[in-house]
């Protein structure tokens, strides 16, 4: 029998295509969103890559085309009497919870977008924990969390847990952290609450430490046009290999931060479906916090940019590649190896990236050549203190 999925941030790249998956495996869907991402699409003067209708047509759409309903719901996060409602009404067994400010630029634009992003995460993860506590508190939280988190250490990264020997005696931590933006600061004060969920209600937990996520459809997305997911290559909101393959697209140079040997773990967004599902399938128990570091490979910016750079010449493009001055505060040669296994333990095959791949993304991104705007590659949001971003009239006019 199926479960009842309540997908939190369901209109947005990652959340919209998991709604639908499950949707198509039989379970009962419902999706909450208060569209707050495009209200900052439309503040930075940016848009996806394809046109994305709106939530209520795409839901139409979904009808239409597989004969399944996925329910709606539309409010805030932050709002507790509204998040209250929606988990007594629907009494989900599992929540996945997407529903927050992604952007690490976002969040380091200026003041009022570092308050906004950690109030905005920290505040609406809080009010789906309590609102778990009081009104259903068998529910499991899969919650998305980040890579980015931890940072990055120079020892291995373990998956959320550190045993520590201090003194003669030893202690299990959630692995400490060391995140280099407000955004991925606020993931870490989420994990805390969760953490702290567990430990003292008892609340079943899983927090998804996910890495970066490229890809442009997953097999839902792909059934009809009006199906497609929102998909950013800008600065503020798109993810390097996503960026890099509409910059090749362009004959634009493909934009490496400072070295590039920032190395992260990256993964498919057909692979986050499946993770997520695997997670929701495979309850944490009562009291239990698990954590499961979420991507398949690790690569540096500069070898995905050479990848990329790679399949464009085989397509007979000339792709070069720009070392750009590096707008974040990071490590450009570092140690890194992330221990992600766990996934794998519960079935996870991974899509690897290969050159079939990026060509596939190369072919979609390709018919919507006209409608990428090389403007919005570089928006000049920096992390040094002092420095001023040019990012949209809105944001820009409050600073004047
Ligand atoms: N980078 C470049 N050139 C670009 C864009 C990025 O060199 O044009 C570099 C960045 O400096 C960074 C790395 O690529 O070292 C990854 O940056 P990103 O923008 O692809 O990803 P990030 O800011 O880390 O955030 C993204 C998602 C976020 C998610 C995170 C997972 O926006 O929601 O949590 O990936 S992780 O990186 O593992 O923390």
């Amino acid at each position: 029998m199926g479960q009842r999925i309540l997908v939190l941030g369901g209109d947005g790249y990652l959340g919209w295509p998991t709604a639908m998956a499950f949707s198509r495996a039989g379970h009962r869907v419902a999706v909450v969103d208060n569209f707050a991402k495009r209200q900052w699409e439309l503040e930075l003067g940016v848009r996806p890559l394809f046109h994305v209708p709106t939530l209520h047509e795409r839901v139409r759409a979904w009808r239409e085309v597989t004969e399944n309903d996925i329910e709606l719901f539309v409010g805030d996060l932050t709002d507790y009497g509204f998040v209250e409602s929606i988990i007594e009404g629907f009494r989900p067994d599992t929540v996945v919870h997407y529903g927050e400010q992604p952007s690490a630029p976002y969040s380091m634009i200026d003041a009022r977008h570092a308050t906004y992003t950690q109030s905005n995460n920290v505040v609406g993860n809080l009010n789906v924990l309590f609102a778990i506590r009081d009104r259903s508190p068998e529910t499991h939280l899969v919650k998305l969390g980040t890579m980015g988190e931890y940072g990055t250490p120079d020892i291995d990264i373990e998956e959320g847990y550190l045993s520590v020997n201090h003194k003669g005696r030893s202690h299990t931590f959630l692995y400490p952290k060391t995140p280099g933006s407000m955004y991925h600061l606020s993931k870490v004060h989420d994990s805390h609450n969760i953490h702290f969920a567990t430990r003292i209600w008892g609340l079943r937990a899983t927090d998804l430490n996910q890495g970066v996520v490229y890809g442009v459809e997953t097999d839902e997305s792909a059934l009809d046009p009006r199906l497609v997911t929102s998909f950013h290559y800008d600065e503020v909101f798109g993810t390097a290999l996503n960026r890099f393959c509409v910059q090749a697209v362009i004959g634009y140079p493909l934009s490496v931060y400072g070295k590039g040997g920032q190395t992260r773990g990256y993964l498919n967004i057909r692979d986050t479906i499946q993770c997520v599902a695997l997670a929701a399938a495979n309850p944490a128990d009562g009291g239990e916090l698990r954590v499961f570091n979420q991507f398949t490979e690790q690569f540096s910016v500069l070898q995905l940019a050479e990848r990329v750079k790679a399949a464009g010449e085989h397509l007979g493009w000339d792709v070069r590649i720009a070392h750009i001055d590096n707008p974040r505060k990071e490590l450009e040669e570092h140690y890194y190896n992330a221990q992600h296994s766990k996934l794998i333990e519960l079935g996870l095959q991974p899509r690897l990236l290969d050159e079939e791949l990026i060509d596939t993304m190369l072919a979609r991104i390709g018919e919507q050549r006209s409608r990428i705007d090389p403007a919005t590659f570089v928006q000049n949001v920096r992390w040094a203190p002092g420095a001023q971003a040019r990012v949209g009239s809105s944001a820009g006019a409050q600073r004047r």
